[in-house]
């Protein structure tokens, strides 16, 4: 169907939280420390804009082989040709999505909990993985619903019949246990988008994803 994707260390962009650093850098300087797969989300960035960031990641992604997720923008996501999208449970409907992507490119799909899996299981059939949470509190999304807890994302995880990513207020300190709960990686923002130094910040939870595999 589409290319393999890794989703042990999954860097969702924040246009924000960069501390006046182009996003691309960040990225860039991130996917030296190990990031395996890039989400461009940017909730309020009109259409022409994120196409213009999307095409700036593609031309740092494209030659280390590093999928670029595009997050609810179908349309951004066909303008550009990325790699796939990522859906919320209020965005586009996943069945909606895949029809306009086509069956090649990579479609994911956020749920908080086992009534959210439960709830879209008529749709898992045309997704890819699942991002689940948050898992813990997290201030970077606005909406976010109050953190599930990694009890919830253990339960997603041993139910799901696809890979799942945990996401919201992952850092270093809480990858390790993310991935012992089930997860098979974790996508973070402000960990590795605030950071000082987001190689050192990528690397230490790419560290963290390896030692949870192992527990
Ligand atoms: N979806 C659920 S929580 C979240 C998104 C996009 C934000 C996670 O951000 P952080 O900074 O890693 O907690």
């Amino acid at each position: 169907m589409h290319r393999p994707f890794d989703l042990s260390v999954y860097l969702v962009t924040d246009p924000v939280l960069n501390g006046g650093r182009p996003v691309w850098d960040v990225v860039e300087a991130a996917l030296a420390g190990g990031v395996t797969i890039v989400q461009l989300r940017d909730p309020l960035a009109k259409g022409r804009e994120m196409v213009e960031t999307a095409r700036r990641l593609q031309t740092i992604l494209k030659s280390r082989g590093i999928p670029l997720i595009i997050n609810d923008r179908v349309d951004v996501a066909l303008a550009v040709d990325a790699d796939g999208v990522h859906v919320g449970q209020k965005d586009i409907d996943a069945r909606d999505a895949r029809r306009m992507i086509g069956p090649e490119k990579i479609l994911g799909l956020s749920v908080l909990d086992r009534r959210e899996l439960q709830a879209s299981a008529d749709v898992l059939d045309v997704v890819d993985y699942l991002g689940v949470g948050p898992v813990f509190s997290t201030t970077t999304k606005i909406d976010a619903a109050a953190a599930a807890g990694l009890a919830a994302l253990a339960e997603v995880c041993a139910l799901s019949p696809l890979p799942t990513v945990a996401i919201g207020g992952i850092d270093a300190s809480r990858a390790r246990g993310t991935i012992a709960a089930g997860a098979d990686g974790v996508a973070v923002v402000s960990a590795i988008m605030m950071a000082d130094d987001p190689a050192k910040a990528a690397a230490e939870i790419a560290g963290a994803v390896k030692e949870g595999r192992v527990i």
